[in-house]
């Protein structure tokens, strides 16, 4: 029987995926993609999970593509398309919050995948690199969009072209992550801040999320009728009306997710 390449358990309104193929520091095989996106796919659309918490088994997050089986110099375009493209657009697109828990090294396409998450928290011990140059291929799974906007041209200049590990530290320091924090603590750290997501107004923070996507490359004028359109939802759920009555009457909000 095969191994579960990625573990999938859902506790407290959240969602947690682990990538499980620790012996290849949990690279991606096109089985694991299939796993991956089917589970994406099926907590994102149950309304009882109101936020996903992502990490890897073993001592490493994710070492981006297998490159240590199958053919060399195909057509990765297509591949990436297939895959990488699919993974980062479906994690980019999913209107709730994502924690990502980067517990050891994050290289290639699964520093990227990482970076794409809502909340980034890493181990000391993490760092993230930009393999891509290292084997003589470009950056891919939306490196060239979120560096730049993160960490500015210049630092994603260095990081993509350089190929070297930038400690989870520096990450921090540099704005490319939220927290950083020793790897003993990170499973609370992460666990905590997903919970605390999954008992917030839902679809208040999946349409923040669908704004600060749109703000990449929108005008402001584009902007802010995207505003307004999303506060004409969030204003009729029933969270709203929770957060309004909690204040007039001076409790804490119950927020359901609807
Ligand atoms: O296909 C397409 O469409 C193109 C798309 C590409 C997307 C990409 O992600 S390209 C980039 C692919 N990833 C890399 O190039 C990273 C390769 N790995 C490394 O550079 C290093 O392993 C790390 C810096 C991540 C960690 O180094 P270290 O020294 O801590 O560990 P290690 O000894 O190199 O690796 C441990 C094992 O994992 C080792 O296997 P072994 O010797 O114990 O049997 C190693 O071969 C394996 N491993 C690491 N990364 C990968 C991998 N096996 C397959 N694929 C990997 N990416």
């Amino acid at each position: 029987m095969s191994q579960d390449l990625v573990l999938v358990e859902e506790r407290e309104g959240v969602g947690r995926l682990t990538l499980n193929r620790p012996d290849v520091l949990n690279s991606f095989n096109n089985e694991m993609f299939d796993r991956f996106l089917e589970a994406v796919e099926s907590l994102g659309g149950k309304p009882s999970v109101r936020a996903l918490l992502l990490t890897g088994a073993g001592r490493a997050f994710c070492a981006g593509q297998d490159i240590a089986g199958g053919s060399l110099g195909g057509d990765y375009g297509d591949h990436l398309e297939r895959h990488w493209n699919r993974l980062a657009t479906a994690l980019r697109s999913l209107e709730k919050p994502i924690v990502c828990a980067v517990n050891g090294v994050a290289a290639g396409a699964g520093a990227n995948v990482a970076l794409l998450a809502d909340f980034v928290i890493a181990a000391e011990e993490a760092s993230f690199l930009q393999a891509f140059i290292n084997i003589g291929l470009v950056p891919d799974t939306g490196g060239t969009f979120i560096l730049p906007r993160l960490a500015g041209h210049a630092r994603a200049t260095a990081l993509l072209m350089l190929g070297e590990k930038l400690p989870a530290k520096q990450a921090y320091e540099w704005g490319l992550i939220y927290r950083v924090c020793p790897l003993a603590s990170l499973e609370t750290e992460a666990w905590a801040l997903a919970t605390r997501l999954a008992s917030m107004p839902t679809t208040a923070l999946g349409l923040t999320k669908r704004l600060l996507n749109g703000s990449s490359t929108n005008s402001l004028a584009a902007q802010l009728a995207a505003e307004a359109e999303a506060q004409t939802i969030a204003g009729h759920t029933a969270d709203h009306t929770e957060g309004v009555m909690a204040f007039r009457e001076k409790r804490k909000p119950r927020f359901t997710g609807r």
